[in-house]
């Protein structure tokens, strides 16, 4: 199980957007998403910096939750954001 925090993530659209994000890295990936602590997790056999590169790409910023005590400084993104920016 993978853990992101990402708390840029605010609507419903945010939700499609990440769980596609995901699916395009493993389609074979179950998302499950809570909007209101902002945790994604995903149960996938892909590497966790692959699916948070693909979370950065969508436009978010995941932080790992997977593994505390390495340095999990929000991965800054400019220029896109999420839809209710
Ligand atoms: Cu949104």
């Amino acid at each position: 199980m993978i853990t992101f925090e990402v708390k840029d993530m605010t609507c419903g659209h945010c939700i499609k957007a990440i769980t596609q994000a995901v699916l395009t890295v493993d389609s074979t990936a179950k998302v499950q998403i809570d909007l209101s602590t902002h945790r994604v997790q995903i149960e996938s056999a892909s590497a966790e910096a692959e699916l948070s590169h693909a979370i950065v790409k969508a436009g978010y910023s995941p932080i790992a939750k997977t593994t505390e005590q390495a340095s999990s400084a929000p991965i800054k993104m400019t220029g896109r954001g999420c839809c209710c920016h």
